[in-house]
C-alpha cells in the first residue's frame, strides 16, 4: 500500500547493485518540511528524534547546511530540562496516533511535542557531519543542547542506576515491539481514554505491533501524560527498564560529543561529556556478563531478559565494550543468527516466536544495520564494510524501505523512510569523503585509520 507522497527509490535497472542517489534525494525532498524531515509523509508526518539525527547525515551529503539545520531543529524542540522529545509535531498535520493532545507538552521552540525520548544520537551524528563537512561556528552552537540531552538522561533518569537511563516506554528504545519488552509490558495500565489506531490505515496489521501491544503503549502514554517528573517516572513508573543498547548509544554519543567539543576548544563541555560517557559505560559494564554484554533489566520485577536481536547488535556502539565482544557481534551479524543478505535482523533466526514480517520481531531495519556497522568499525572494519554493502544492496533492490523480510525478498511497513534514504546517501558519499571533509583525489593515499575524527 503506497503512501501518496512516496517516491520510488529503486534503481531503474534491477541488476544495478548501487541505489540511485537522485531517487534517494527525491525521497528526502518528499519528506522535507523546511527545517525538519518527517520519516514518511503520511505514516509518520512529524519529526522523530533518532530518525532526525540519522536523516541529517543524508542531508549533509546533499547540502551540509541542511544537515546542520536538521539537528538544530530537533534540538530546538527540547523539553524543559534538556531532554529531546521522541516526536516534535509538525503543525497542522493530522493522521498520527497519539497526537499532541495525549501529551500536552511544548518544546523550547513552541512546537507541540511528546513527553518521552528516543535513542540520543545527536552527539554522534553531529561529530560525523562535522568531520566530513566542517562548520565550526554552527557545530559549536549545537554542543550545549546536545550535551543537555545526555545530561538530562544520565541525571534525571539515571539517578539511581549509576547513570544508565531508565526507559519508561518501549517507544523510547526505538525498537517498539521487540520481544524483550513483552514481559515488562505486562504491568502497563489499561488506557481509560478511547483511541483509534491510525498506523494500520496504510500498513497491513500483520506488519505492525498487535492490538494488545498498542493498548499497553496507550496505557503508558496516558500514565506518562499525568506524571511528568522524570526522577519520579524512573522510580515509580509502570514500565521501567534498563536497555543496554540505549545506554550504549548514550555513552557513545556523549563520547563523540566530547571529542568534537575538544576539537572545537570547549574543554569544560568535553570533560563533562566524557564523564557522562564513562559513568554510563561503567554502569553497563558492571552488570555485563563475562562476554562483555549486558541484558535488558526489568526494574519492576528485577528480571533480566536476553537480547537475541537488534538490541544485542547495537551494544557494539558502547565505547568501552570489549573488542572480543565486538568481534563476536560481528560474526553473529555477518554469518550467524543475526545475519541476512540485506543487513542485521531485528530478531535472531530460529528464536521461538520470531515473526519475519512483523515490525521489530524479525525484519531488517536500515538504521540497525548502519549503527551496528558503526559499532563494529573499531574491531572488525571488514565486517562493518560488509554490513554497509548489504544495506546498499537492500536499498538498490527495494528502495528506501521501512523494513525488509530477513530473506531480503519483501519490503514491508511504510513504502519510504527518510532515514533509509539518508543512510544510503551517506554511504554513497563515503568513497569521496576524507576525515578532514575534503574530497580525496582518485589514487591519493588514504589517511591512516583511527588518526582523525569519526567518519
Ligand atoms: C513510535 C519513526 C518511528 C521510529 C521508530 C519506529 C516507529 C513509532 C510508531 O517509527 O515508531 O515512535 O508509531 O510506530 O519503531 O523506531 O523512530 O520512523
Amino acid at each position: 500500500m503506497a503512501d501518496p507522497g512516496d517516491v520510488d527509490a529503486r534503481p531503474a535497472r534491477t541488476s544495478d547493485p548501487r541505489p540511485d542517489a537522485r531517487a534517494l534525494a527525491a525521497v528526502l525532498a518528499a519528506s522535507d518540511q523546511g527545517a525538519h524531515t518527517c520519516p514518511s509523509p503520511d505514516t509518520y508526518p512529524h519529526q522523530w528524534a533518532w530518525d532526525s539525527c540519522l536523516t541529517a547525515l543524508g542531508w549533509a551529503t546533499l547540502d551540509p547546511a541542511r544537515g546542520y539545520a536538521e539537528i538544530e531543529s530537533l534540538l530546538g524542540a527540547a523539553l524543559p530540562g534538556g531532554m529531546v522529545p521522541h516526536i516534535a509535531y509538525t503543525p497542522a498535520r493530522d493522521g498520527y496516533m497519539p497526537g499532541p493532545e495525549w501529551w500536552g507538552r511544548t518544546g523550547a521552540d513552541g512546537r507541540a511535542v511528546s513527553g518521552i525520548t528516543q535513542p540520543p544520537l545527536a552527539g554522534t551524528c553531529l561529530a560525523l557531519i562535522s568531520a566530513r563537512h566542517p562548520d565550526p561556528a554552527r557545530a559549536r552552537r549545537l554542543l550545549e543542547p546536545a550535551a543537555a540531552w545526555h545530561r538530562a538522561l544520565a541525571r534525571e533518569r539515571g539517578a539511581d542506576t549509576g547513570g544508565e537511563p531508565v526507559l519508561v516506554h518501549p517507544w523510547e528504545s526505538g525498537r517498539d515491539d521487540a520481544p524483550e519488552w513483552d514481559a515488562p509490558l505486562a504491568a502497563a495500565p489499561v488506557p481509560g481514554r478511547a483511541y483509534v489506531r491510525r498506523d494500520t490505515d496504510r500498513i497491513p496489521g500483520a506488519e505492525r505491533p498487535t492490538d494488545a501491544d498498542y493498548r499497553a503503549y496507550m496505557g503508558l502514554v496516558e500514565w506518562l501524560g499525568a506524571h511528568r517528573d522524570e526522577p519520579e517516572r524512573a522510580r515509580t513508573g509502570p514500565f521501567r527498564v534498563l536497555d543496554p543498547a540505549f545506554s550504549g548509544i548514550l555513552a557513545r554519543s556523549a563520547h563523540d560529543l566530547a571529542g568534537l567539543a575538544e576539537r572545537l576548544g570547549d574543554r569544560a563541555l568535553a570533560a563533562e561529556q566524557r564523564a557522562i560517557a564513562d559513568r554510563v559505560d561503567a554502569a553497563v559494564a558492571r552488570r555485563s556478563g563475562p562476554g562483555g554484554l549486558a541484558p535488558v533489566l526489568d526494574l519492576v520485577t528485577g528480571r533480566p531478559a536476553a537480547l537475541p536481536g537488534a538490541g544485542l547488535a547495537l551494544q557494539a556502539l558502547r565505547p568501552a565494550v570489549p573488542m572480543a565482544a565486538i568481534r563476536r557481534i560481528a560474526r553473529r551479524c555477518t554469518t550467524g543468527d543475526l545475519a541476512s543478505p540485506v543487513g542485521v535482523r531485528s530478531l535472531a533466526a530460529g528464536v521461538p516466536g520470531a515473526e519475519p514480517r512483523r515490525y521489530w520481531r524479525g525484519p531488517v531495519w536500515a538504521p540497525v544495520t548502519w549503527l551496528a556497522a558503526l559499532g563494529l568499525e573499531r574491531a572488525d572494519p571488514a565486517a562493518a564494510a560488509g554490513l554497509r554493502a548489504r544495506l546498499l544492496a537492500g536499498v538498490a533492490r527495494h528502495g528506501a524501505y521501512e523494513y525488509l523480510s530477513p530473506d531480503g525478498e519483501e519490503r514491508l511497513g511504510a513504502r519510504t523512510l527518510a532515514w533509509t534514504a539518508a543512510l544510503a546517501l551517506w554511504e554513497l558519499g563515503r568513497a569521496s569523503a576524507t576525515p578532514a571533509g575534503r574530497t580525496r583525489r582518485p589514487g591519493a593515499p588514504r589517511p591512516p585509520r583511527g588518526a582523525g575524527p569519526p567518519r
